[in-house]
């Protein structure tokens, strides 16, 4: 593990806000364990371990029915601790996987019978060497007919040089974290405009509204500066919005969330019990488990 990671909170607190029945945690990882799923050489960070067992403890502890267990950059295009996870859950995690140009059809059929839904393209320049857009392309259209999506991570200034490979994408696309925007400028400002208008624009496009603890300048427990960034989304678009935990929390410097506040986050972006069932059940069931719609 780096020298200055910092580990995942040890006890988080029992939230106040009680999470709708079903609900899913619809962003969270896996890290190792590193004797048994090795990190990927062309890692950025080196994390600490954070096993399928402590995160099937910590969705019981907060409430949560379900996971959507998302690769991360520290892994590469190894899936096997991302699929381990799945095949361990009793039906109760789908997952996005990382694959190169590579993968064969059959090992993107085992993904699928495992539960991965969808593969993450990550343009965040410190976490991922560049893959050519011709290269993603050609795997959106590979993992298309298998119903999946794409997950995109990337922050708001890169936005304008994406956009037209983002609306040029076969699938849904979904965008991490609101695709990380500068919460020290205005929510009606252009920067934040611009995605308002990808997913007014892109009816594929959804969008997690996750993450306030990675986006807040104000801080911990309240991360109020994220509120309106995320509540705008959710109410504008309440029918293709998905929310996690981001658990483990990679590469956070300067504090780690307490998970159960990050729940109690929830009722402040989401503010009636229609729009929380939408963000945390309807809407994840019906992008990761279609079949029980
Ligand atoms: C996140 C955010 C980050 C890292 C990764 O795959 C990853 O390594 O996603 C980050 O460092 O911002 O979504 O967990």
């Amino acid at each position: 593990m780096d020298p200055d990671w910092l580990p995942f909170h040890p006890h988080p607190s029992k939230p106040a806000f009680k999470v709708p029945p079903g609900a899913v945690d619809a962003h969270c990882h896996v890290f190792g364990p590193e004797a048994q799923f090795p990190f990927a050489p062309e890692r950025k960070y080196t994390p600490c371990d954070a096993s399928k067992e402590q995160l099937f403890a910590l969705r019981d502890f907060l409430g949560f029915w379900r996971n959507v267990v998302v690769q991360a950059t520290c892994h590469g295009t190894d899936n096997r601790a991302l699929v381990d996870a799945l095949v361990h859950s009793q039906d109760r995690a789908r997952g996005v996987a990382s694959v190169s140009r590579d993968v064969t059809d059959v090992e993107l059929r085992t993904m699928h019978a495992a539960g991965v839904r969808g593969t993450r393209f990550n343009f965040v320049k410190r976490l991922v060497d560049f893959t050519p857009r011709e290269v993603l392309a050609e795997i959106a259209g590979r993992i298309a007919p298998l119903g999946w999506h794409v997950v995109v991570y990337f922050e708001a200034q890169d936005l304008p040089e994406l956009w037209d490979f983002f609306t040029s994408l076969p699938t849904t696309v979904v965008v991490d974290h609101m695709g990380r925007p500068d919460v020290t400028k205005p929510v009606d400002g252009p920067e934040f405009g611009l995605f308002m208008k990808l997913m007014r624009e892109h009816p594929n496009v959804w969008s997690k509204v996750s993450c306030p603890e990675r986006l807040s300048k104000s801080g911990p427990p309240e991360y109020d500066d994220v509120v309106p960034f995320a509540r705008r989304i959710v109410e504008a678009f309440p029918e293709r919005v998905l929310w996690g935990t981001d658990w483990p929390h990679p590469n956070l410097k300067g504090h780690m969330p307490d998970d159960g506040k990050l729940v109690d986050f929830l009722p402040k972006i989401a503010v009636t019990p229609e729009l929380q069932r939408k963000l945390l059940v309807d809407n994840p069931m019906r992008l990761y488990w279609p079949e029980e719609n």
